[in-house]
């Protein structure tokens, strides 16, 4: 169809014909693309726009957003909250970051932070260009451990591993694996091409997935979507799920799992 067909704004391109929409919402799981958010604003931050992803409305037991930060924007004062804990992974830009009293540091793409229960922290943009932000937010489950120290941290700094015997897997994890004192993971996800799960996986733990860089199908129930750069999956308990990366390059996504704690 002709854009002016459409009484779009000259130069204005849609990413496909109107009413298609890569977006699915199911009881257990969700395919967000991006052009389908749209912006909020929160009273903690200045001149930063939120784009939720996750949320306890949508079925998810956490919270996970994206945040877009003008420069000189950001946290308004220190964010506190008593039981919740937060993780926050710079997409692109840069923000200055501080977590309880720790020194100020600065955090590019790649770079993360991680705020235990009831510990304050902030994020601001000092720069000069808008800077985004993944950020997560979820209710500590606490245990007979102390809870977890703050981290600020790069993905640089974090060992690439493989347990899988399978070629062009890779799992970065982000929070100390296997810490029984955290109750989720943050886990980058690396695939070449032809890799995929040596199953499809349907298991109790919940997952928010944020794909990073390449493309891929992804599995989730009992239907397969195409996935990009920028998509965003919440995937429900047992939601059945398997990924094929299909692009020339190596996919990568950002995912949260809940884990180390009992159920009754
Ligand atoms: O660890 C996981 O649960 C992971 N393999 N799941 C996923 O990427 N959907
Ligand atoms: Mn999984």
């Amino acid at each position: 169809m002709h854009p002016h067909a459409l009484n779009l704004p000259r130069g204005r391109t849609l990413p496909g014909a109107v009413g298609h929409n890569r977006g699915v919402v199911r009881p257990n799981y969700a395919f967000l693309p991006p052009e389908g958010v749209l912006k909020s604003r929160l009273p903690q931050y200045d001149a930063t726009v939120v784009r939720f992803l996750a949320a306890p409305v949508l079925g998810a037991r956490f919270a996970q957003f994206v945040l877009e930060i003008e420069a000189g924007g950001g946290t308004r004062a220190p964010i506190v909250e008593a039981g919740i804990q937060h993780f926050y992974y710079v997409l692109s830009g840069s923000v200055v970051a501080k977590v309880d009293d720790s020194a100020e540091k600065e955090l590019t793409a790649g770079g993360f932070l991680y705020a235990p229960p009831g510990v304050p922290l902030s994020i601001r943009n000092q720069g000069s260009a808008g800077a985004r932000v993944l950020g997560l937010r979820k209710r500590y489950e606490a245990i007979d451990l102390p809870p977890p120290a703050p981290i600020l941290s790069h993905q640089d700094e974090v060992p690439r591993t493989n347990h899988t015997g399978l070629d062009g897997r890779g799992f970065q994890h982000l929070l100390p694996f296997g810490d029984l004192a955290f109750d989720f993971e943050m886990n980058l996800m690396w695939f070449s091409p032809g890799t995929f799960f040596p199953a499809v996986e349907t298991h109790i733990m919940e997952h928010g997935l944020y794909m990073l860089q390449g493309q891929g199908l992804y599995l989730l129930g009992t239907e397969w979507h195409e996935i990009w750069a920028e998509d965003f999956i919440w995937m429900g308990a047992y939601c059945p799920q398997q990924f094929y990366p299909t692009g020339p390059d190596e996919a990568a996504y950002l995912l949260y799992k809940d884990v180390n704690r009992d159920v009754a």
